[in-house]
């Protein structure tokens, strides 16, 4: 999630004014980036105006060589499926209908929403990952409705949610089945991860806000409960359940994939539905990560693995992934210790140019030297940006935004790196979906003084879909053209 309520204004400029004069932060006149001069600070509107055209020039590659496919591959100049080849759900579409609309660009909004409502097929006779489902496609319609008010988007969020359900409700120990038919209803997969089981609750929950059902968060929440109450005597909680029998088929306590999500969705569930088990629960299981992940040995703040019922370390690996967590530990109120550990990435992009996907922390040599064009580095600058009022975070995002500006773009947008130690860079042949509902959002919002956007209170989902904070400001004079079209 993503959330921030502070009093003030509202948009970007005079959030920061407000924060300027309730509470000064270090002034940061000229912040001396990694590999870089020094950067001196100047307006970020011309930033944020190259945020929308970075987004442009995927989205129109996107509309031209990939509309209607899941992503799209910017170097052969074609698409391909995300769930299962053969199947497709426009998944770039629906990942980027709030940041169409963050950044204004309504007719390509209402383009978009036609295609949904028209052509996006749920009635597929495929196994699709559930997670992966609810926090893109349920979550993308989520906010694609808030944004947008229509209706129909709020229906095919439902459906979907529907089609997913028995995944939930047929697992004897609550915790979901990794794998269900959209059009069965079959369900497959009884060996779950624990980032894909308690990651539905931001999703569910707000679609029972909506309908006024709350089986979907009952589901989500009966998820977080099969893994919580198998936490270890240590307040750790393993990377996988055999989701049959309830025991851990993965005891390796981390913060890393497969795991990340999962804290993310117990403090935003506590955050959006004041739901004070999951504060519970989040607050518990911090303590733990703190006393027997968290590794300092090296100067900076690392979060090791652990053996989850004895606390033995197993292994100094930080995955990109794990990079979100500065900003969890910022919206949750630990500052200070986000501050450290988003320096620890930082400190990374001295000895590279761009973060690889995996890491030995010790030693700081590349273990997967890929980038596929994670957001969560620049996530986290948001989150803290939005927690502090420290324009640090704005400037770390423009040194990433450069990097990604310099290292993956291509005539047809922007691609993923197989070898960010290769010289030169070998690129891959994937705009991840995530790009257009993530990195470009955070970038503009960062950079742009976003008129649709409240800086004063807002949830975006681990995946970037935003939730609360979009602002209508033309409401008033008709609102937008897709609404209820
Ligand atoms: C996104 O799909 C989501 O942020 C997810 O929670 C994990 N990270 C990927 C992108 O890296």
């Amino acid at each position: 999630m993503r959330k921030s309520a502070r009093p003030g204004g509202l948009s970007r400029r005079r959030l920061i004014g407000a924060l300027t004069a309730l509470a000064p932060v270090a002034a940061v006149p000229a912040v001396s980036l990694p590999g870089t001069a020094v950067a001196a600070p100047e307006s970020y509107a011309g930033l944020g105006k190259e945020a929308v055209t970075a987004f442009r020039s995927a989205w129109d590659a996107y509309r031209r060589l990939a509309w209607g496919r899941d992503e799209l591959r910017p170097l052969s100049g074609s698409g391909s499926d995300f769930f299962a080849p053969g199947h497709t759900f426009g998944l770039t579409i629906v990942e980027a209908l709030d940041t169409l609309y963050l950044m204004e660009l309504d007719e390509e909004l209402v383009t978009a929403v036609q295609w949904v409502k028209h052509e996006l097929a749920l009635d597929q006779d495929v196994s699709v990952q559930v997670f992966e489902s609810v926090i893109r496609l349920v979550g993308g319609l989520l906010s694609g409705h808030l944004a947008t008010k229509d209706p129909a988007l709020l229906d095919l969020a439902r459906d979907l949610a529907d089609r997913l359900m028995p995944a939930f409700t047929e697992s004897p120990t609550g915790a979901p089945y990794r794998y269900v038919n959209l059009s069965t209803g079959a369900v497959s997969g009884r060996h779950n991860y624990v980032a894909e089981i308690g990651s539905c609750v931001t999703e569910f929950g707000e679609l029972s806000r909506l309908t006024g059902d709350r089986s979907y968060y009952g589901a989500a929440k009966k998820a977080l409960r099969a893994v919580c109450e198998r936490r270890s005597q240590l307040d750790l909680v393993g990377t996988a359940l055999d989701i049959e029998t309830g025991t851990w088929t993965g005891t390796t306590a981390t913060l890393g994939p497969p795991v990340d999500s999962f804290f993310e969705n117990l403090w935003y569930g506590w955050e959006l539905y004041g739901d004070e088990e999951l504060h519970a629960w989040y607050t518990t299981l911090t303590v733990g990560v703190f006393k027997y992940l968290a590794d300092r040995r090296t100067g900076r703040l690392w979060f090791r693995q652990a053996e989850m019922s004895t606390g033995r370390a197993t292994g100094h690996a930080q995955s990109e992934l794990t990079a979100f967590y500065p900003g969890l530990l910022a919206q949750s109120g630990r500052v200070t210790a986000g501050r450290r550990y988003h320096d620890s990435w930082t400190a990374l992009l001295d000895a590279f140019r761009l973060p690889p996907d995996l890491i030995d922390y010790r030693t700081m040599r590349a273990r997967d030297p890929s980038y596929p064009l994670r957001p969560e580095y620049v996530d986290s600058c948001l989150f803290l940006w939005l927690a502090t009022g420290n324009q640090l975070y704005c400037e770390r995002a423009r040194e990433m935004f450069g990097r990604q500006k310099r290292y993956c773009q291509v005539p047809n947008g922007y691609t993923v790196v197989r070898d960010v130690t290769a010289s030169p860079m070998k690129l891959g042949d994937l705009t991840p979906a995530y790009w257009f509902s993530e990195n470009a959002k955070y970038y503009f919002l960062l950079f742009a003084d976003a008129r649709r956007f409240d800086y004063r209170s807002s949830h975006l989902t681990t995946e970037g879909n935003v939730l609360r904070g979009l602002l209508h400001p033309d409401a008033a004079s008709g609102g937008m053209g897709p609404a209820g079209k």
